[in-house]
Order: C-alpha cells, then structure tokens, then sequence
C-alpha cells in the first residue's frame, strides 16, 4: 500500500505543472455507456444506442452469443482514467481529474449489456484488484472510519438488479463473496416469459458496495424483447407483448434510443504522505484546506479539489476509499462539488433533432441523493448563452447562479416527459411527468437510487434545452439543515440538450406521440391501437393487478431506522447468519413499509412489488391515503404536507416496481408475489451506505412453509413418514 501511494504520488505530479488550467470547460459530446468487444447480435441490433463511443473508453472483457447463451467476460479491476471537470479552478490539464476507480472493465460506467427473454446470460467475474487490502485487515485504520461490517473493499460480487431469476448457486446471489485476484461464473437465466425493459447491474458485497458502487460499479442491463402484440384467448388471457415492438416510426425504423445512466462518483484526491501514521487515505483536498476526521463543519461542507502535485505535497489520484469521509453522511454529496455523471460524462452536450420521439431510458445507479430529472428550455442569458455553448462552469455550487438563469423551470418552460416504464416494467398507462402540478410544485421525474424511468421525449423546436437535476423543495434542502433532502440544495445541469434540424412540432405534444404511434402500427387492432394513441399501455404491461394475499395470512413489515451506530430493519442489524424472514414460494403477501427519522429506500430482490396504497398522518392526526379511488392525488392530502414529498408518488398508484422511498410519516403499503424461485435473498435500503451499515435482512423463500425444513432439505422427512402423519395443511 505504501508502494501504490509513492507511485500516485510521482503520476499526478509528472502530469501537472506544465499545463495552465482553462478558461472554460471544454465542452464533452453526450455518449452512449461502452459496450464490451465481441460478437452479439443484439448489440447490433441496439448499434444506434450501444455503439462504441467515439472518444471513449473501451472496456476490458468480451461478450459473444451463441444461441440463445449470451457469455460476458467482465473484468473488476482497478481503472486508471479521467472525469472532466467544469471547474475552471481545477488545475488538472483540460479540467480532466485522473481518478484509480474500482470499475467494471476499466471504464467509467459498466458496459452496456443486452439480452433478450429467454436467454443465459453467462458472466464471468474476474476480481482483478489487489489482495493487499487495507480496509480488509482484522483492525483497519481507524482514520478510514469503518463501521462494523463494513470493509474488504476488494471483495465483490454480482447483482443483476430487478431480474426476475434466481438468486441461488450461480444466480444473481448476493450472498457470495468474489475475493479479489480469483472469478466465479455466474449464469443468469433470464426465463423466456420475462418482461422487457431497463435494469442495471452494480456490485453488492456486503460491506463493500457503497464503495465499489460510488466509484461507478455499476450498468446497464437492457432486456431487448421482440413479441409483438396478440389478441387475449381464453387459453392465454394475458399474453406477452413488448412496448418495443410498437416504438418505431411509421417507416418502421426504430426509435431512437438514449441510455443515461446516471452516476454519482464520489472520488476524492488525497494528501497522505507516505508512510504516514494510521494509513493512507484520511486527507481529503477541498477549497478549504485538508478534511479528514476531525475537521470543522466548515472544511467539511466545502468542495473537494484535485490540486497539482508538488514536492513534499503529493496527491493521490481521485479514488474511493475513505466510508467515513466520503459517503457516509447524508449531506455530503449536496456539498462536494462533485457533479452527476452521464454514462461517465459530466455535463455532456446531446444534441437531436426537433419533432423526433426518442426513448430515453434512465437509470439511477448512485448511492445515496435524489435526482430530480426535468427537461427545460433553456432561456439565453446576457451575451454568452451558456446552454447553446455548453460553457457552464465552476463546480455545482458556482454554476447555480448562471443556472438559475439559464434553466429556469416554469409551466412554459417545461418539456413533458411521457413515462411509459417504471423500474423498467411498462406502465399500464403512460404517466405524464410536466407543468400540471399537485400541491403547486412543478413536477420532476423523482429519481431515487436504484429507480429506472423510460421515457418517450420530443422536442418542439430548434433551441437549447437543459437536462435537470431540480433542487429539492426548501424546506427539504440540506442548505437547511435537513440531512440529504429530497434533492440537491441547488439545481444542477445534468446534460445540454441542443435541438437542431429536424421538423418542428406546434400543439400538444402529448398528442403528437399518441398520434405518432397510432400511424406507426396500423397492424394493431382498432381498439388497442386506439388505447395506444390515448397512453392505454396494458396491452405491453407484464403485470396489471395482483390478487390479494390467501385470507388470514399474515401481513409482512419492514421498518427501516438508524439508531446509531445501528443501522436496522425492524430493529435488527444485519446477520448474514440469519434468516429473517421465510415465505412460501407462489404465495402472495402484503407488506408495510415504514422508515423512522429520515427516509430510506426500500428495494427487494427477485420479484417486483405492487404499490397498493401510500398513506400519511395528516393534520388531525388521521392516517389517510394521499390517492383518490381512481388513483390520483388528492390535492389537499398532498398540500397538506409542508416538504412536498407527496408528489413523487403520485404516479405510482398500482405500479409495479423494485425500489421505492419510504418517507417519514409515510407508511407504503405494497403487495408481492414470490413467483417461482426459491433461495435466499435479501431486501435492503438502497441507500448504499446504509445497505452496508446493517439496513438490510435475509429472506428466504421455500417449497412449503409447513413442511419441515420449509420442504428445502431431507431433515425431518424419515420422521414425519415414520410418524405416519400426513403434513400439516397450510393456511
Ligand atoms: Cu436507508
């Protein structure tokens, strides 16, 4: 360890002092996430979203296909590689920050992987970082401020996340340890009933994964489906379709399609000398001199810089390592300075054309903040429009002036966002995310960590648009005092959207897609395609209403708090020798989820869940549903809540999803179905700093819950058969 650091040192410094800092940020083009060398005809399919990206990087590993067996090699290795940075008081040469991220393949953002129902999808994980583990020793530094459990940074594994497949074996099992400098075969068979849509897969190794994940441990997963609408039949009411097959132009060619996967890297750059005294990585560089452990909430809220090397002053690359410094506190994101990436790219520059319907699929893949995703016409400001010229600059906090004035969100400005997937699983309706607004806020399209939101976007006209982070209500602002909020203090860009060329669109654009694709698939029946054009989508939803629980059974509970230094689900740390939950598999359970003192994100493994009701104590007291019968809002309920958090769950009444937030004075009420598999998985705050904290719990779903053993092993059979007593019934 003390070697690496000398060699960092000597790096960054023989980078340094010969260039002068920009002016400006050079502006960066939007690019798609990298794909994995190799043959696969799906990602040739997908060659418009998942090409090679020009500048980019080209990740470590392959990918073929042969049949319906997609293999992946995917390499977990330390990458060497730059972020840019719009700060102009960044002297790193062209504002590019070399970071030492752990990182799938040696790229910013995981490949991009697609597979189709049905197949195989063969990962072979090769745990390339180093054995020599400072965070994995018996007693770690106390500077790097572990808590408990937390640790072994080195160490990994693999979740493909929002699949329905198993998680046993060589599943998407989260229970594995992948020690680093050895691999492991994972098989993940995607069954060939399984929906299309967007998932993502991110390291989650107990202990290990909001580190491995903040440094950008995360991508894509895309399951591409191809079954084109049939009508119902007595013998199959609900066949399968694919909102793919209905998103094309009227020539037939596809849509266009953009991935944004949305990271938040949390690297910081270190001062530690050499040999320094409680080990490396406790010095973090910020405008106000050096934060480590014992530093004022002053040096603490300020920005982290990534100043040049000199002699006797040396700094690491920006990296990931300090838990305690760097992710483990809810405001610390809101203060960094760091920006939101974009498929590894801060603040690119996407440019399309007016009057194309695209499908954007976005994936929040941080650890910890909201992102509050709005598409704003950008209004020029004084004699330099930074929007058209990609030239915001500064970090976050200092752009917000220019952005303020740039981005201004209004009722006019806004650009709707039609919804058609949530988590990747499409809507029975498309959900309109614009202007109209419940409890007078102007919607966003509420990213928590782990959501996806497929979109369809088109623009109007030629111009200049803005990609939003949009800042938390104020009373939610960590500028306030209250923890992490409900978004950032200030809005941040995201991305620029240029509009140039193509046909401008005047009216409704709601009705100009629903148009759109009703001329698109003049095949469909009359009917469907009619619902089409009016955002009816069910005819593509996999899932529409669950059947209730079997009378009598027991309704389930998660409760999320931190009494600290504990970090626990219904009280408890997490024991990855117990079992804290059993259910039986194809049975139905309701379940209450609630989060004490601050929110948690509340995410389950394997089977997706159905939002039956949200409810919140209102001013008398009452506990009362924020929805009306029919499933919207109810503007009073919503304005009764002085911290807006109401809204964001407006658009979920009976959706199915994977990862939802739990507010406080919010209690969720949500209905699964433990569909097929059994095995033992877990279900977590997908706050990655809790999760590792101790938020999370096992559950493990059985044959028969009243069999012995749950009918998983042998134990108990020769008994119960020589006691000649047949088993108990269930329920
Ligand atoms: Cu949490």
């Amino acid at each position: 360890m003390m070697k690496s650091i000398a060699r960092i040192g000597l790096v960054v410094a023989a980078l340094g002092p010969m260039h002068a800092a920009s002016a400006a940020p050079t502006p960066r083009a939007f690019e798609p996430p990298p794909s994995l060398p190799g043959q696969n005809e799906v990602v040739q399919l997908e060659a418009a979203t998942v090409a090679p990206p020009s500048g980019g990087c080209r990740p470590q590993g392959s990918i073929s296909r042969r049949g319906a067996i997609v293999s992946v090699v995917l390499n977990f290795v330390r990458g060497r590689f730059f972020i840019n940075n719009p700060d102009p008081t960044d002297p790193q040469p062209d504002g590019m920050d070399p970071v030492e991220l752990r990182s799938y393949g040696g790229c910013k953002s995981g490949p991009a992987i697609v597979v189709k129902p049905g197949d195989t999808l063969r990962v072979d994980l090769i745990n390339q970082l180093q054995k020599d583990d400072p965070s994995c020793l018996p007693n770690p530094p106390s500077g790097l401020g572990l808590p408990d459990l937390v640790g072994c940074f080195n160490t990994t594994n693999l979740h493909t996340h929002g699949l329905h497949v198993s998680p046993a074996g060589n599943g998407d099992n989260v229970l594995l340890n992948i020690a680093p400098q050895t691999k492991f075969p994972y098989e993940i068979n995607v069954p060939a009933d399984h929906p299309s849509g967007t998932f993502w897969y991110h390291a989650h190794r107990h202990g290990s994964t909001a580190v491995q994940v903040a440094s950008g441990a995360s991508g894509v997963l895309i399951v591409k489906g191809d079954r084109p609408y049939t009508p119902p039949t007595p013998q199959n009411p609900k066949p399968i379709a694919d909102i793919d097959t209905v998103l094309h132009g009227v020539n037939g060619a596809p849509m266009k399609e953009q991935i944004f996967l949305f990271q938040q890297i949390a690297y910081a750059c270190f001062a530690n000398q050499p040999g320094q005294a409680g080990g490396p990585w406790q010095q973090i560089y910020t405008t106000k001199g050096l934060y480590n452990v014992n530093s004022s909430a002053d040096v603490a809220n300020a920005p982290w810089i990534c100043p040049l090397a000199s002699p006797g002053n040396p700094v690491s690359p920006g990296v990931v390592e300090n838990f305690g410094l760097q992710l483990d506190s809810a405001t610390i994101w809101d203060t960094n300075g760091r920006f939101t990436s974009v498929n590894g790219i801060v603040q690119p520059t996407l440019t399309v054309p007016a009057g194309e319907i695209q499908r954007w699929r976005f994936v929040h893949a941080g650890i910890h903040d909201t992102v509050n995703v709005q598409i704003v016409r950008a209004t020029p400001v004084g004699a330099t429009n930074l929007i058209a010229t990609s030239a915001l600059s500064g970090n976050r906090q200092q752009q917000q002036t220019d952005l303020l004035a740039a981005c201004n969100a209004s009722p006019d400005t806004l650009i709707p966002q039609f919804e058609i997937a949530s988590d990747g699983l499409t809507r029975t309706r498309v959900r309109t995310v614009h202007a109209s607004q419940v409890g007078g806020v102007l919607e966003s399209n509420y990213m928590q960590p782990g959501y996806r939101s497929d979109v369809l976007v088109v623009f109007p006209s030629d111009g200049d648009y803005c990609l939003l982070n949009q800042a938390a209500p104020p009373a939610e602002r960590v500028s306030n005092g209250n923890g992490g909020g409900q978004g950032p203090s200030t809005p941040q860009l995201l991305a620029y959207i240029h509009v140039r060329g193509g046909q401008p669109v005047s009216g409704d654009l709601q009705a100009y897609v629903g148009t759109t694709l009703y001329d698109a698939n003049p095949t469909l029946p009359e009917p469907v395609r009619a619902g089409l054009r009016a955002g009816d989508l069910r005819p593509w939803a996999p899932f529409e209403m669950l059947a209730p629980p079997a009378v009598g059974s027991q309704e389930q509970q998660a409760d999320f708090a931190i009494n600290f230094p504990a970090f626990t689900v219904n009280g408890k740390s997490y024991d990855p020798d117990v079992v804290n939950f059993t259910r039986e598999v194809n049975t139905t359970d309701d379940w209450l989820l609630t989060a004490q003192g601050e929110p948690h994100i509340f995410h389950i493994h394997v089977n997706p869940f159905q939002i039956i009701d949200v409810t919140i104590t209102n001013a008398t007291g009452q506990r009362v549903s924020i929805y009306n019968p029919d499933g919207t809002c109810r503007p009073d309920i919503v304005q009764s809540d002085k911290q807006q958090l109401a809204n964001q769950y407006c658009g979920m009444w009976h959706t199915f999803r994977d990862t939802i937030i739990v507010e406080n004075n919010y209690q969720i009420r949500v209905r699964t179905h433990y569909d097929r598999y059994i095995g033992e998985y877990v279900l977590h705050c997908h706050i990655l700093d809790h999760e590792d904290a101790g938020m999370m719990a096992n559950i493990a779903i059985v044959p028969d819950l009243n069999a012995p053993g749950g009918g998983l092993k042998m134990t108990g059979m020769r008994h119960s058969k020589a006691a000649g007593q047949p088993a108990p019934h269930k329920h």
